[in-house]
Formats: structure tokens, sequence, C-alpha cells
């Protein structure tokens, strides 16, 4: 009798353990609004992990940049004083070196291609290359194809770039290539662009249509080119001693709701770039849908040289004609 009492008594005692542990709260962020597909991404990460751990782990969801910009968030996962962010590889290089690569402009031909890659053993592997630096990259997802926006003049071709001052994220390669361009490349934390476009510290900045319209820097910028001079991938970064601690099961879990994440933030990027042009002229904004392509890239021969020795040109060209 006395034994049955005492299993009892630990079964009570460990099963409250268990509810005690039950209640693990994350936290995620992002540097742009809940309206937007980084929004979509973890809003659907964060009901996915809620229902796939039977509500033992909980994300808080945290936008706009409120916990930081997009470096600040990705020293904190690394730090472990946040658990998670979605980011785009932005800042990534200065983090993980590695990953410099997908940061080439016109690399992909196409959001398709871009996706086949980092969905593929290239891109499956970078996330790998994360593990190192303090980093568990749960799943590849999605920040866009990205275009040009200024408020001096409307761009047809590179010339028209010229002498003009744009933000671009905190990318080493991103601020090697676009000095082909022609323009002077201000690096800049997201959090500080659109008060930057309104007072004119910058004339200009580069982003997907689906951050354009999130951040409605229609608001601050009369002119867009669909440059598509940039894929802008995105990723689900969490701490990695967080993610260690979980059981096999959860972590599993962790994954999978990252990947619904991705396919959730990407149908959403689909629609925005199905829509963005009409919703933002209808917003005022003057857009050049079909600038001369063939004239971008050409201003990029130098920086492409560049590239090559850098990289390799055996693995730029891997990434190019992956099928
Ligand atoms: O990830 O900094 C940027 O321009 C990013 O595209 C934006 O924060 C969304």
């Amino acid at each position: 009798m006395k034994l049955v009492r005492l299993a009892l008594g630990l079964t009570l005692a460990f099963g409250f353990v268990t509810i005690a542990a039950s209640q693990t709260t994350m936290r995620i962020s992002i540097s742009i609004g809940k309206d937007s597909h980084q929004g979509a991404g973890i809003d659907a990460f964060a009901s996915e992990v809620e229902k796939r751990t039977a509500g033992r782990y909980k994300v808080q969801t945290f936008y706009s940049g409120s916990l930081g910009g997009e470096r600040e968030s990705i020293e904190a996962v690394q730090l472990g004083t946040q658990e998670l962010t979605l980011t785009s590889t932005g800042p990534v290089p200065n983090f993980v070196p590695e990953a410099r690569i997908l940061d080439i402009p016109f690399l992909f031909s196409n959001k398709a291609h871009a996706q086949a890659v980092l969905d593929g053993p290239i891109g499956q592997d970078m996330l790998t290359k994360f593990d190192s630096k303090g980093f568990k990259a749960l799943a590849w997802a999605e920040n866009g194809v990205r275009h040009m926006t200024n408020n001096k003049r409307s761009v047809n071709g590179p010339d028209d770039l010229k002498g003009l001052k744009m933000r671009t994220m905190e990318n080493p390669v991103h601020v090697a290539a676009y000095k082909g361009f022609g323009i002077i490349p201000t690096p800049m934390a997201f959090p500080e662009v659109f008060t930057a476009l309104q007072q004119g510290t910058v004339d200009g900045q580069e982003n997907p249509l689906s951050v354009i319209m999130a951040a409605k820097f229609d608001q601050v910028q009369k002119h867009l080119t669909l440059t598509g001079h940039v894929y802008s991938p995105a990723l689900f970064l969490m701490n990695k001693a967080a993610f260690e601690k979980l059981s096999a099961a959860d972590k599993t879990a962790f994954i999978e709701a990252a990947k619904v994440g991705t396919r959730v933030n990407r149908a959403r990027v689909a629609e925005d770039d199905a829509k963005g042009v009409t919703e933002l002229r209808a917003k005022g904004m003057n857009v050049v849908e079909n600038p001369d392509k063939a004239k971008f890239v050409a201003a990029l021969a130098p920086v492409y040289a560049e590239f090559d020795k850098q990289f390799g040109k055996a693995e730029i060209d891997k990434i190019r004609n992956f099928k």
C-alpha cells in the first residue's frame, strides 16, 4: 500500500514537472510587419510548432524590428538571448561567410531556379554551415526578387542609376556588386530605411515587391523599376543550444514547422509578385516593368570577374547551371 502511494506520489511529482516543462516559450522575430510574406511565414511556423509539439512549445512572434533589425536579431539568436528569427540573408555573410555566394546578383534565372537550388543538395549543404557558428538553420524561406526604387528619376537602364545614393542591406556582396551599377551604396539596417527615404538621406533602396508593399515605401518613393537584379533568400534560424535541447521528435517538429512556414511564405511572395505592380501603381508609383535587363547584367562584368576569383567560377557555375 505504502509502495503504491509512493509510486502515485512520484507519478504526480513527475507529472507536474512535465507540465511545467510544457510551458516553454520561445521568441521569433522579423524586421518587417505582420501583414507580409515573412509575417505569414512566422505565424504559420508558430502555430505548427505548437500543434506538432502538442502545445509543449509556444513561439511568440515579434514583428517590425521590435526586437531589432536583422543583424541584431541574428546576433541575439547566436548568443541565445532570443531563440529564433526569420531573416533575409542580408547580414548573414557577417556570421557565415560561406553563404555569401547566394547573394550574387543575377545568379538565379528566376524564383523557381532559386528554390530548386535552395531545396536541393547545394542549399541543404549550406544550411549545415551554420552549425559551427552557434545556429541551427531550420529551412530556407524566401524574401523575394529585389527591384529598385528611387525618388529622383525613372530608371530604364544602369545609366539612369549613376550617382544615385541607394540604401543597401549590410551585405558585402551587394555593396561590391551594386557599385558596378554606378550607384552609391549606403548600407543601413532595415528599421531605419523608411525615415532615411522620407528625409532624403538616401535617394532610393532596393527590395522585393513584398517588402516594398509591406513597408509602404510607395509613400516615400516615386519610381520603381523591375530590375530583378538579385534573388533574396530568407531562412529560419534557431539558437543551436536551444535546438540541441529538444528531443529527437521535437527537433523534427521544429524543422517540419519551418518547412510549412516556408510554403506559406513563398505562396505569399507569389501572390505579392502577381499583384504588386498594379497595387503600387494604384498607390501612385511610376513603374518601369521591362527595363533593359541585359544592360544591367553587362554593367556587372568587372564585378563578376572579381567574384569568379573570390568564390571560384566552378562553384558559381554549379549554382547557375543547377537543374
Ligand atoms: O527581410 O533589409 C532588407 O532590405 C530586407 O529585405 C528586409 O529587412 C526584409
